[in-house]
């Protein structure tokens, strides 16, 4: 930006003389900057993604011949923003991720700072195990593995098992807070039942001497797709919100908060033919297609628009401030997840309903 219209070439020339002088020594002006530094609203880096299953489940199996879980460690392929390439990001606080398991297989136990969220995709009979409990994994589930908890997966099944794996990669990164150190056992000891911290902790009561810290990650690992899908049929007997459908957010139900504090997850059910109303908010968010299908426009404030037709099984990234609407051609369910807790407990967040 010229912003020295009337100056001088004399003046022009003085100026650069000076910005290189100071470049030495390690300064530079704001103000040839501050535009960008401050922008009057978010201008995302991010672009608008979509990875359809049907195109990617060839390449995630190629990679089931080409290295084993265990010399991989974590057999993944990681979904990469097209406008972030080499970055190893989704959006540019989080991380998503296909991770296939084969029959047999185990992913060894390892713990870091990082959270991690698994939504599970295609195939059967793969679990994961959170701090000694395991869980089987069935399509649509939604399982956690907190902060510096250890954490395997195996198969004890017949068929490749995928999910998408979203973390908080980026955003550790930013902070220069990583911190990781494998098991001292491949696969975790069953130290307790499976379905053991449901039961405590997701059945509307907790232990007696259950008393979290606010921002604590929930004790209730897995949220299986059987009872979401129940609870979002079920509210969708009264009526759609105009720009949700029929949307909830995932809780720790010990604190109603967010179930990590790093990553906010939903699930949402548009009804057939439903359209919902054009909505923006400041956190970039990931998009999984559990059911149905439809249209998701993505406007850019620049004016182009992107329009991803997506079935199940797809991922969708729709970037901050960019207004978007859903159009359903079918029932459908949605799983989202983004950073919103953390903008939220920042004093950042916003949103807005548009017309
Ligand atoms: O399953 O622990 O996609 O540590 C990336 C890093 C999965 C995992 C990823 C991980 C994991």
């Amino acid at each position: 930006m010229d912003r020295n219209p009337g100056g001088s070439a004399a003046q022009d020339a003085e100026r650069r003389d000076f910005y290189e002088r100071i470049d030495k020594v390690g300064m530079t002006p704001l103000w040839e900057v501050l535009g960008a530094l401050v922008p009057p609203q978010p201008k995302s880096p991010v672009a608008p993604a979509h990875w359809r299953y049907d195109s990617v489940r060839e390449h995630v199996m190629e990679a089931g011949r080409l290295i084993s879980a265990e010399e991989a460690e974590r057999r993944v392929l990681v979904l990469e923003n097209p406008a972030l390439r080499g970055q190893s990001c989704i959006t540019q606080s989080l991380y998503a991720g296909l991770q296939l398991i084969l029959p047999g297989e185990v992913a060894p136990a390892h713990r870091h700072t990082q959270s991690a969220l698994r939504l599970v995709l295609d195939g059967e009979g793969a679990y994961t195990a959170v701090d000694g409990e395991r869980t089987t994994m069935r399509f649509g589930d939604f399982i956690i593995t907190p902060s510096w908890t250890f954490h395997d997966h195996g198969n004890d099944g017949r068929d490749p098992v995928v999910w998408l794996d979203g973390l908080d990669i980026p955003l550790v990164r930013f902070l220069d807070a990583g911190f990781a150190e494998k098991g001292s056992v491949k696969s975790q000891l069953d130290a307790r039942p499976e379905g053991d911290a449901l039961h405590r902790y997701g059945s509307n009561m907790v232990p007696l001497d259950h008393a979290p810290m606010p921002h604590e990650p929930s004790r209730v690992f897995t949220y299986p797709f059987a009872r979401t899908r129940e609870s979002l049929v079920g509210i969708s007997r009264g009526a759609a919100d105009p720009h949700f459908g029929f949307k909830l957010r995932f809780v720790n139900p010990a604190t109603g908060r967010s179930p990590m504090p790093t990553i906010g997850t939903f699930a949402q059910r548009l009804a057939k033919g439903f359209a919902t109303r054009p909505y923006r908010s400041s956190d970039s968010t990931v998009y999984v297609c559990l059911e149905g299908g439809g249209r998701a426009t993505i406007d850019a404030a620049s004016g182009a628009a992107s329009t991803f037709d997506f079935a199940p099984r797809d991922v969708f990234v729709v970037p901050s401030w960019h207004a978007f609407a859903l159009a359903a051609n079918d029932d459908t369910i949605l799983f989202s997840f983004s950073d919103r807790p953390v903008q939220e407990v920042l004093g950042l967040w916003r949103e807005e309903k548009m017309a």
